[in-house]
This record gives C-alpha cells, structure tokens and sequence, in this order.
C-alpha cells in the first residue's frame, strides 16, 4: 500500500469513527436528558405492544395516551440521523414497556420528584421505566416516544440507557389572557404542549387592565362588567377543566392576579376601589388606563380576601401569584384621598406599594398558599418583604433578589419575552425607531400596552437558549435558589390565531434549558450546534402531534442541504 492510499484509509477510518461518535448530537431527543448512552439497536415495535402501569390513576391515563401517540407517529426524523450514519443492529423486537412507581400517593406540586430510569433493551423484549412517582413516570413516557421514529415505514424505537431529572423545579410558561382572549381549547393544547417539553408550570396571568375574563362565584360583577364581551369569560367550570387537564399531564396551573397595578377593568364594577383610569396614560404608565388599586381603603381587601380564597379552592397550587409589578407613583398621588392619606401618615408611595405586598402577601398565607410576586416591589419600592416570597425577574440582576433570601424564577425580558414581533402596533408605527422610549413617546393613544419595539428585537431560540440559569448566582446558605424559569407570552398581539407560533418551538429552548441545565456534565455551555438539529427535528415532531410549531429554516437545509 502507497503512504498515500494509507493516508486516505486512515482519514475515511478517522472519519467513520467521527460519526458514530457523533450519534449523541443527532439524536432528537428534547430536553436532551442527563445521562444518555445509545446501546446501537433499532427495534420495531411488537404488534401486540402494550404498556403496563401499576396502579396509579395519571401513569394508566398517560400510558393510554402514550400508547396511542406512539402507534399514530408518522414523523420522519428530518436530520441526516442515527440511522443513516450508524450501523444499527436489528434488535428483535419491542413487546412491552414496564412500569414501576415506588411511591404510589404522590401529589402534584412544586418540588415533586420528577426522575426516572428509562432502558430498551439492544435485544428488544421488556422495555422499562422506573420512577419515583407518577410524575417522574409520566416524564419517562414522554422520553420513551421520542426514541420512536418511522424509518421505511415502520415503526421502531433506538435501544438506550436513560437516567434523568429536572435540573430546576420550576419551568413553565406565562400566558396572558387579559389583552387578548384565548379560548379554552388553546389552554388545553397548550398544557400538552407544556407536558411534550418536560415543562410543568402554567402560569395564568388572568386579569389586566384591559380585560378582566375571570368569572368568579363570589363576584360575578367584575366579569360582567370587565370582560371583552359574555362568551370572554372563564367560568369557575373552564378553570377547573384547565386545572384537571394540567393535573393528569403533571402541569401545574398557577394563577395570577395583577395587583395593585393593571387593575383599571376592576375599576368598570368597583370604580370606588381603582383610581388612575384615566386614559392619559403616557404620564402614568405605559399602558392605557393603567388602574392602581386604592390601598388605603379597607373594601379593596375585603375584595382581595374574597378572589384568594376563591382562587385558592378552584387551583389547588401550593403557589399564587399576586402580581406587584409596575405600579406608578404617580397614579397614587394624582389621587385626593390617597394623597391626603400619605400625608397624614407621613408615607411615601413605595412605602405605601410595601405596605399592599406585606398585607396581600398575609391574605395569601391565610389561605395557605406561598406567594410569589414580580420583582418590582423589591428592586423599585425596596420593599423588604418575607424571605418566603417567590420572586419572578423579568429587568433586575438575579444576584440581587438572590441575596436578600428570595427565591426566584427566570424571566428575563431580554431573554424569555415571546410576545414582540407581530404587525403595525400602533396608528402611527415608529417601531423602526430603536429607542424604547422615543418610540413609545411618538405613538398615538391608540397603543394597546407593552409590545412592539418595547421588546424589540426578537427572541430567536438561539437567544433564548444562550440565557445562563446560573448567570451571576453563587449560592450561599442563607441565600434564596433558583427555582428555574418561564418564558412569558404578553398578549398585546396574540390571541387563538398564532399562539402556537409564538409559542413554539422557541418556549422548547427554554424548556431544554430549565430541564437539561445551562450546562453540559462537562461543565461545558450547551451549544447551539447540538441543539439545532434536535430542535429542527422536535418542531417537525410538534407538527405531527398538532402544536403548529413555526418553521426554522427551510426544510432543504434538514433533509438535502447536508
Ligand atoms: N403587562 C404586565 C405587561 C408587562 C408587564 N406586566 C410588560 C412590560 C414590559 C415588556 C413586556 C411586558 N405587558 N402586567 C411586566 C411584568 Cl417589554
């Protein structure tokens, strides 16, 4: 043999090598899970394949439910894959997935045991999966169907050893349902959604300034008087169904009622307790009518203890979220009675904004629910609330909140903010203006809240994806955790029509990142190289499932292009 002919054989041996060391990267498994090692068999499914789950009402229904979405996939991995650049062996076949749950009892909420143990056998036969409780069964479930693919037709799962757990506790997604209505059905597609991506949070920011589509028992008024019309109204019966719903998929819903700010549709049936509804808004907030609840009248807590404690039996939720951001002092001074009362106590208004968190925060405790706030409260009024309130950042340094003891929850605007991007916002469009504020100051009232360029530019996934959880953060006893994270999906120019495509699949890189971890085991920055094919192929999957997850790239740079 020449030197030269060796050369070459050992660079085609070098190369081949390279790509089944590279069989890691293709897979499309999302969120990637923490220990994963491919034992290199491709087994079709057995025609009488069955799940088996112990007795545990969630893992039966979800094992019903993954059974049927298997048997059904006819996704095609788009990627240059496992298949193609490995010698697969043929492993037999797939008779059965094994379930085991150690704990049987185990109820939903935050902190809930989430690992598992996932094997399929290079040989084929018993699948299994062992958790720790239904919730970590229902997340190894999901993990199972995405090891399934069609390949020439048919149906078969790649042989791996799977250990994993959620790097946060805490990973969800917030929907507004105030400046645009969203119907019931979308909240459930969005809960499966949420469940396909390992997230388990859904945080419902039900009520704002521009609508209020809560239908309580206790106060029906605030509806019928705040909501866009009657059919724009979640009934106590719609919450619940989305409560049930999220329950059997392990996604907990968790309420949100802004207060005392983004309160001008209370003011439509309790105009006594709401001031600031005006609608020269530029001088007090950045919104129309921005409302500001009177805290210094006793009737405004009475109607805060009455919607707590009704909220708290319809969301079972260790967690309620009261709020608290954006209250502009300006709205509280304007006001005769609320000015003359700072006065007489000597108060200024982030005093008076600390007073409204500590006592909300007391009728939350009441009925035995931990709250958690928006970081306003604290970064703006310096408010020094109980270290036992959760804290959701959307502008601050993390480190911040972190110190004074709080825990906290991801969403920084720069980073997790799904909602801009979308057409003509305002009458006279200025968004090609860059400055926030330039823009926001040439607009005319016409201007529906945040949105456009305030949140320009756009949050491509690559963005979202290179947010570090553990930015800043070093944790020590006595300092609060980071609970994980949310992606937050403002309303402004959203509704039913393109929730799914402001939703997915960027909401998957922050799902990976609050699952997975900001880093590899490594130590190492997950890279946008790794995810790329993975999410490329997750979105076609999403597709196929009916989530209406937008393209990426056109399909020739997944299926020809390489
Ligand atoms: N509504 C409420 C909003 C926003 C917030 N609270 C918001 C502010 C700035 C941007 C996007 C959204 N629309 N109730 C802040 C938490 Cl850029």
């Amino acid at each position: 043999m020449s030197a030269a002919l060796l050369m070459k054989f050992i660079t085609v041996l070098a190369a081949a090598s390279l790509l089944v060391a590279s069989i890691d990267a293709k897979t499309w498994l999302l969120p990637i899970p923490q220990s994963l090692k491919w034992t290199g068999s491709e087994i079709p499914l057995d025609e009488n394949f069955d799940i088996h789950a112990p007795d545990n009402a969630q893992a039966q229904e979800a094992a019903n439910r993954y059974k049927k979405l298997i048997l059904k996939e006819k996704w095609v991995p788009y990627q240059k894959n496992v298949t193609e650049i490995t010698p697969l062996k043929k492993g037999g076949v797939l008779k059965s997935l094994q379930i085991g749950i150690k704990d049987l009892n185990v109820t939903l909420d935050f902190g809930v045991d989430e690992s598992y143990n996932l094997t399929i056998p290079e040989t084929g036969g018993d699948a299994t999966l062992d958790a720790n409780t239904w919730i970590g069964a229902l997340r190894g479930l999901e993990t199972f169907s995405q090891l399934f693919v069609k390949t020439d037709g048919q149906l078969v799962a790649h042989s791996s050893v799977i250990q994993d757990w959620p790097t946060y506790p805490h990973r969800g997604i917030m929907l507004d349902t105030a400046r645009n209505f969203y119907e019931v059905e979308s909240i459930l597609r969005t809960i499966d959604a949420l469940a396909y991506n390992k997230m388990n949070v859904l945080h419902w920011h039900l009520t704002d300034s521009q609508s209020w589509p809560l239908g309580l028992n206790k106060h029906p008024e605030l509806a019928e008087k705040g909501a866009y019309s009657a059919e724009q109204i979640y009934s106590v019966k719609d919450l619940k169904k989305v409560v049930s719903y999220g329950q059997s998929r392990g996604v907990r819903v968790i309420p949100e009622i802004d207060m005392p700010a983004h309160t001008a549709s209370i003011a439509k049936s309790h105009s006594d307790l709401v001031t600031c509804t005006d609608t020269n808004w530029l001088t007090n907030a950045a919104e129309p009518a921005p409302g500001a609840l009177d805290p210094t009248n006793n009737h405004t807590y009475s109607l805060i203890e009455d919607i707590v404690e009704e909220l708290s039996e319809i969301f079972p939720d260790s967690f309620y979220h009261a709020g608290g951001d954006e209250v502009s002092s300006h709205c509280w001074k304007q006001d005769k009675k609320i000015s003359k009362y700072l006065k007489k106590h000597n108060m200024t208004t982030n005093e008076l904004w600390s007073q409204f968190e500590d006592k909300v925060g007391t009728i939350v405790n009441n009925n035995k629910k931990r709250i958690m706030i928006w970081e306003d409260a604290i970064v703006k009024a310096k408010a020094d609330l109980s270290k036992d309130v959760a804290v959701q950042i959307w502008t601050t340094i993390p480190e911040k909140i972190i110190r004074r003891g709080h825990d906290i929850i991801h969403s920084s605007s720069d980073y997790f903010y799904l909602d801009c991007g979308g057409g003509g916002w305002v009458q006279n469009d200025t968004s090609y203006v860059t400055s926030n504020q330039s823009a926001t100051a040439g607009v005319s009232q016409n201007y529906g809240g945040a949105g456009g360029s305030w949140c320009a530019p756009y949050k491509t996934w690559q963005r979202i994806y290179s947010f570090d959880m553990t930015y800043n953060i070093t944790s020590n006893p006595g300092d609060g955790q980071v609970l994980g994270g949310e992606a937050a999906l403002w309303s402004e120019q959203t509704d039913d029509t393109d929730l799914d495509a402001k939703l997915w699949p960027r909401g998957s890189a922050a799902a990976e990142i609050f699952w997975s971890g900001s880093y590899d085991k490594e130590g190492n920055r997950r890279s946008l190289d790794d995810m790329w094919p993975r999410i490329n192929d997750w979105r076609y999957r999403l597709v196929r499932r009916g989530i209406a997850a937008i393209a990426l790239v056109p399909q020739w740079c997944l299926s020809a292009g390489t």
